[in-house]
């Protein structure tokens, strides 16, 4: 087989878009060889084993409809090389487990299923179609997600309960929206949303918001004691808003057009420091401070740590993390 680094991914989220596929004889391959081999299988509705390879005898992936079904592979073979780049790109790190070798993603997964998630044992992301009049569950900020769960699992290994299990959430908002921010292409601006394409709620609204997180109806924008006996969903609100807080500040901001307004619980106003910045602690923190156990007080000082190696503990930047915890009551 060759590689071919030139297919057209028609996708339902993203567009048009340039994907790699591999050529063997007259068929072309959904594998993306310059991305540790990272392929797309179709599970036609079928709820196990790994599917079918998506193949054809053309190198023209989807026609950007959700009828069609290359369409959603198209969105999730973008996404997870999206994620690979981002990784590489971003924090140096090449693959989910650093060592260049690539996932793999199965769409098509049941009937009406409204949900996508990650797997450790078959490193491999899954994707549901939705039901009524949500959408497959394909988006990037949803597959980047998905993806950086494989992340933690090899990182810190946060476990997926208790504080550690909001912690293991949120890690995967803040990194699906930095992702989409990465994208950078005329459908995916980059927000501080999480599933705003997907119409998971059917009203077109979000699955979450880092900026205030409780706008969703159920997640914490602040930690309390006992937060970690709630839905780790929801435990994730004070990580993803302090995230929100660093990189933008709070108050009234808007971004790439989308308005945001992110409250304090302390009262006190944060200045953002950037995304940039922001993203290369949360990094840092995950990879070198976190460990299986660690809850929001910990996750604080992992991440002050994080930041003194990077910036010092005189900068500007370490106030920053300081105070943006603060504003999530999380204190020292
Ligand atoms: N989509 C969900 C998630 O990634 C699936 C789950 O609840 N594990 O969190
Ligand atoms: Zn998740
Ligand atoms: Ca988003």
């Amino acid at each position: 087989w060759q590689a071919i680094e030139n297919a057209t991914g028609n996708t339902v989220y993203s567009g048009t878009v340039t994907l790699n596929s591999t050529q063997s004889g007259s068929t072309y391959n959904l594998t993306d060889g310059a991305r540790g081999g990272h392929k797309t299988y179709n599970l036609n509705r079928g709820t196990s084993g790994t599917g079918t390879l998506f193949s054809g005898p053309d190198d023209v992936w989807g026609n950007g409809s959700p009828s069609n079904a290359e369409s959603a592979a198209a969105d999730a073979q973008y996404g997870a090389a999206l994620t690979w780049d981002y990784y590489k790109n971003v924090h140096g790190r090449t693959g989910i487990r650093g060592n260049g070798v690539g996932a793999y993603s199965r769409v098509h997964y049941g009937n009406n299923y409204v949900n996508a998630f990650w797997s450790d044992s078959c490193f491999c992301m899954t994707y549901g179609d939705g039901a009524g009049n949500a959408k497959p569950l394909t988006s990037i900020d949803v597959a980047a997600h998905e993806m950086t769960h494989g992340l933690t699992s090899n990182t810190a290994g946060l476990v997926y309960s208790g504080e550690s299990g909001g912690l293991n959430e949120a890690t995967s908002d803040i990194f699906g929206s930095t992702v989409e921010f990465y994208a950078a292409n005329s459908s995916d601006v980059g927000d501080y949303l999480i599933g705003e394409k997907i119409n998971i709620n059917g009203n077109g609204t979000p699955l979450r918001y880092m900026d205030k997180p409780s706008k969703d109806g159920s997640s914490k924008d602040a930690w309390y004691s006992g937060i970690g006996s709630i839905n780790v969903h929801y435990s994730s609100g004070p990580a993803n808003h302090f995230f929100y807080l660093l990189s933008e500040g709070s108050g009234t901001k808007t971004v790439n057009g989308v308005s945001y307004n992110s409250p304090t619980s302390d009262g006190l106003p944060v200045t953002g420091i950037g995304r940039a910045k922001a993203e290369k602690i949360w990094f840092r923190a995950l990879t070198t401070k976190f460990t299986s156990t660690t809850n929001y007080a910990s996750a604080r000082t992992g991440s002050l740590a994080a930041t003194g190696e990077l910036y010092g503990t005189s900068s500007a930047e370490y106030k920053a993390v300081q105070n943006a915890w603060a504003a999530v009551n999380v204190g020292a």
